[in-house]
């Protein structure tokens, strides 16, 4: 039995997932940071680098004692440059030598009131650290997430051409405030309610005994431009505040009027944004990647609503939904209670559960809602009943609500898609709980009541960026198959696991099984395999 040793060198396999068309980091460089123990010939070192590779000319950038920045003629992968110095370190004294990589700034937006308001944005204990999440991505315009809420209006800061066609689904007269039924114009027309009606106890829409006999007017809340801006107002055009996506597109559909909205024309709305048909509408061409509800009503998940969700989840398509802002158990609100979703539950700035949030084992994951210690900045329109017409209507404002909190996590599930666009949902879900942020000691949030944490966006992000960390075993010997165990990020399905090493046939590892994101087992054949140092690498090839 001969002995063989192969050492698996941890390398980022760059070329691996070309479709990711806004992963703006290059893990290409142009330079190798290299340390001699003795003095080498120049001449050499540069002869013997040709020679291993007919594409690289090197000069000598600057040299430090021993230490040398050798400049490449183009830039290479990690991979190509860590081959090129394993075999430079079989001829040469080599201390250390590693690609001379390249930071890049983090992503920071010129948005005014991302600047001074968008505190959720950033890095409280309470809120997503998206910046570097822009770092890895800021959306791709194929990823499609519906809105189902108030409808959607013109605005200085929500660029038209990202808004698709949408619909109205609402099919009461009164309750969409707009003069018909269910019709193709999902335009926000307003869900005031005035004093007069209020404090009428014969008015089913807008009666409220919290204040009657003493009601004021209640404006229209333009809650669905508000939540659309969150997930999708526009970035970096230093002009209001920055969405979480800049590419993605918004399906708008109507579900919430004066008063609220009914579970049918709900249920409606989720199959027709998931692709499917609904009697008397036509069909949507733009089925949705995720659908945001940032409503909730009292009760059991109603069947209709239920079936409509598992139509949604058997697309993979990620249903996400508030917890609801009653203080209570969030299993007696639906669509949180219902099976299938990803319901959301909202903290302040400081990650403590928001006074008004629901709670309880029903909540999938928490995201910043807002208090008054912060509100959720977004777009917001200046009329009281009816909108005022952009531009002069388009303003901006703070909210609070298991609502505002919700799209935090429709927006980063739809960086993620747009990402790695073969994400599955059970893939979606266990990256949430995987990277979400820990509750801050003594917050009122724990694990038991308010999800796996707080989402992260950076984690979220960058636990999809493909690398690996370890493996088992991390050397072998060549009497046959031997099951190999790979830990590291952004193992998706279709991923694959080979050794490379510079002048051999690859070794394809076999039965590859993604465990998870961050775990693939697989068989690696090694019976004929030439002893030596063996570069292990993972992705899609
Ligand atoms: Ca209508
Ligand atoms: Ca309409
Ligand atoms: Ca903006």
């Amino acid at each position: 039995m001969r002995f063989f040793y192969l050492f698996f060198i941890i390398i980022f396999s760059s070329n691996l997932f070309s479709k990711q068309s806004n992963f703006k980091f290059s893990n290409k460089t142009d330079q190798i940071i290299i340390k001699f123990r003795k003095k080498i010939d120049k001449e050499i070192l540069s002869k013997k680098i040709f020679s291993l590779n007919k594409s690289i000319n090197i000069k000598f950038q600057r040299e430090f004692k021993d230490k040398y920045i050798l400049k490449l003629d183009g830039r290479k992968t990690e991979e190509e440059i860590n081959l090129i110095i394993d075999e430079l370190k079989k001829e040469f004294d080599i201390e250390y030598a590693e690609p001379d990589k390249i930071a890049y700034p983090a992503l920071e937006p010129n948005d005014p009131y991302y600047i001074s308001y968008q505190w959720h944005y950033k890095t409280s204990s309470g809120a997503i650290n998206l910046s570097p999440a822009w770092d890895i991505t800021v959306g791709s315009s194929s990823t499609v997430v519906a809105v189902l809420d108030t409808g959607i209006l013109p605005h200085e800061d929500i660029l038209s051409s990202r808004i698709l066609s949408g619909y109205d689904m609402i099919s009461n007269p009164s309750i969409g405030n707009d003069g018909d039924g269910r019709d193709d114009n999902p335009t926000d027309a307003g869900d005031w309610c005035l004093a007069s009606e209020r404090n009428d106890p014969q008015n089913s829409l807008c009666y409220d005994n919290r204040c009657a006999p003493n009601c004021s007017d209640d404006p229209s809340s333009w809650h669905g431009i508000h939540v659309t801006g969150t997930i999708g107002a526009t970035s970096n055009n230093s002009t209001g505040v920055s969405g979480i996506n800049w590419n993605c597109r918004i399906l708008p559909v109507r579900v919430l009027g004066k008063g609220g909205g009914y579970s049918s024309d709900l249920a409606d709305a989720i199959v027709w944004a998931s692709g499917g048909s609904v009697n008397g509408v036509p069909n949507n061409s733009n089925p949705a990647n995720v659908i945001n509800m940032s409503l909730a009503g009292g009760g059991s998940c109603p069947t209709d609503v239920q079936n409509a969700i598992n139509y949604a989840v058997l697309r993979g398509i990620s249903v996400i939904v508030a917890a609801g802002n009653s203080n209570s158990d969030a299993s007696v609100f639906w669509p949180c209670n219902c099976s299938g979703v990803i319901c959301v539950a909202a903290v302040d700035k400081f990650g403590d559960k928001a006074g008004y949030s629901n709670y309880g084992s029903s909540v999938f994951i928490s995201a910043p809602g807002g208090s008054s210690d912060g509100l959720i900045w977004s777009t917001l329109n200046r009329g009281t009943t009816t909108p005022i017409p952009s531009p002069s209507g388009d303003t901006y404002d703070g909210y609070d609500g298991t609502s505002m909190a919700t799209p935090h996590v429709s927006g980063v599930v739809s960086l993620m898609i747009g990402f790695k666009p073969s994400l599955t949902l059970d893939e979606i879900r266990y990256n949430l709980r995987k990277t979400a942020k820990s509750f801050p000691a003594n917050s009122s949030c724990n694990t038991n009541i308010c999800g796996a944490g707080i989402i992260d966006a950076s984690s979220a992000l960058n636990n999809l960026v493909i690398s690996i960390s370890s493996s088992t075993p991390s050397y072998g010997l060549n009497t046959g198959n031997v099951n190999l165990s790979v830990w590291g990020k952004g193992f998706i399905n279709g991923a694959n696991v080979k050794l490379k090493r510079n002048g051999y046939s690859d070794v394809i590892c076999q039965n590859v099984n993604v465990i998870n994101l961050n775990q693939i087992n697989c068989i690696l054949p090694l019976n004929g395999v030439s002893p030596g140092k063996w570069n292990l690498v993972c992705g899609k090839y």
